[in-house]
């Protein structure tokens, strides 16, 4: 494939799907968007039409089924962005092709299907599988993670994240929270440390009587880390200001915090400072795009994908899942993982 550009499907025209679209199409040399698929039809449509596609111009077509676009000989690689109930079969369906495939987190609806995924990889023999833990690609967190690596810092011994939507998107049950949101956290703890969790404890309330008396959508999640390492991570999904992200990684030798980049210092009216949006894609439009470049650039060169793989995606469900438990029982649950698949040792 060395130096042809990767033709690129996406299953999925929602909000994430259409920003790995219009990024792929406008921003990635090395990628041709040539086809697009959505179970509402029309939604695809609309957006071919902007990206100058369907009825033989230039840019993607509609395809009518993900079975299609996997199947496509025009498609070399595909990007996952459908609901989280498909992604494990869609997944698995790429694999079944030999087609590399980048999906959106959660990698599948539970640990065990997660592992299933990561078996029939791993029996394969090759990766295929990559998944869209984007804050690896952030500039913020990669900084973090050089400083860590630069051992300018000592040995990392805690990171602390913050987490905050300013509305639930879908649910504001614990266990949901923690297997669409926390993914991102757990996920920022076992690569800025470099070990994966070994026990996880849980706390959490309803902040506001109009949510369902089941929600816990202000939760407090501490991790210990195999190696006796910390976590911990505040994640308020009803934060009604705006959508944050922070970390912080405490070191022996020093401590590092991620600053987003703040685009304007607002003064008026006996204020001074920085407008907060409630757009959660907006603050990571860098790391999406530079996320799906690393990804379409080594498809092309046969390397590795140097982001999140399907065994993080494995790893991070299971602390999900152990996380939930810690929940309704009021108590640390540990987590345990199966031995590591030698394909993801690299
Ligand atoms: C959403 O699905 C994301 O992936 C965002 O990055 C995260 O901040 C948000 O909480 C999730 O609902």
């Amino acid at each position: 494939m060395a130096s042809a550009r990767i033709r690129l499907g996406v299953i999925g025209a929602g909000t994430m799907g259409s920003q790995h679209a219009r990024n792929a199409r406008r921003f990635v040399s090395a990628c041709e968007l040539a086809a697009l698929q959505d179970l509402d039809r029309g939604r695809a449509e609309r957006l071919a039409a902007e990206l100058g596609g369907a009825n033989g111009a230039d840019g993607p077509a509609v395809l009518s089924s993900p079975e299609e676009l996997i199947a496509s000989s025009a498609v070399d690689a595909v990007l996952v962005a459908a609901p989280d109930a498909f992604h494990a079969e869609l997944v698995l369906a790429c694999l079944a092709a030999g087609k590399a495939v980048l999906c959106e987190k959660p990698l599948a609806s539970s640990p065990e299907e997660a592992l299933r995924l990561v078996e029939a990889e791993a029996g394969a023999g090759r990766r295929l599988v990559s998944l869209g833990f984007q804050r690896r690609f952030d500039p913020a967190h990669a900084a973090l993670k050089a400083l860590a690596d630069s051992g300018a810092l000592g040995r990392p011994l805690l990171w602390k994240g913050v987490h905050r939507n300013a509305k639930a998107a879908y649910d504001s049950s614990g266990a949901f929270i923690l297997a669409n949101s926390a993914g991102h956290d757990i996920d920022s703890s076992r690569w800025l440390l470099g070990a994966e969790v070994a026990e996880v404890s849980v706390r959490g309330l309803r902040s506001r009587e109009e949510l369902p008396e089941s929600s816990r959508d202000l939760l407090l999640v501490q991790m210990i880390m195999a190696d006796g390492r910390l976590a911990s991570a505040e994640l308020f999904v009803s934060a009604d200001y705006g959508y944050e992200v922070s970390a912080e990684l405490v070191g022996q030798r020093g401590s590092a915090a991620t600053a987003q980049p703040d685009r304007v210092c607002l003064r008026s009216s006996g204020f001074r400072g920085s407008p907060v949006t409630s757009d959660w894609t907006a603050p990571f439009q860098e790391a999406y795009l530079a996320e799906l470049a690393a990804w379409i650039e080594t498809l092309r060169d046969g390397r590795v994908f140097p982001g999140a793989s399907a065994w993080d995606g494995y790893a991070a469900l299971a602390v999900s899942a152990a996380a939930a438990a810690s929940l309704a029982e009021g108590k640390p649950r540990a987590v345990a993982l199966v031995g590591k698949p030698r394909i993801y040792s690299n």
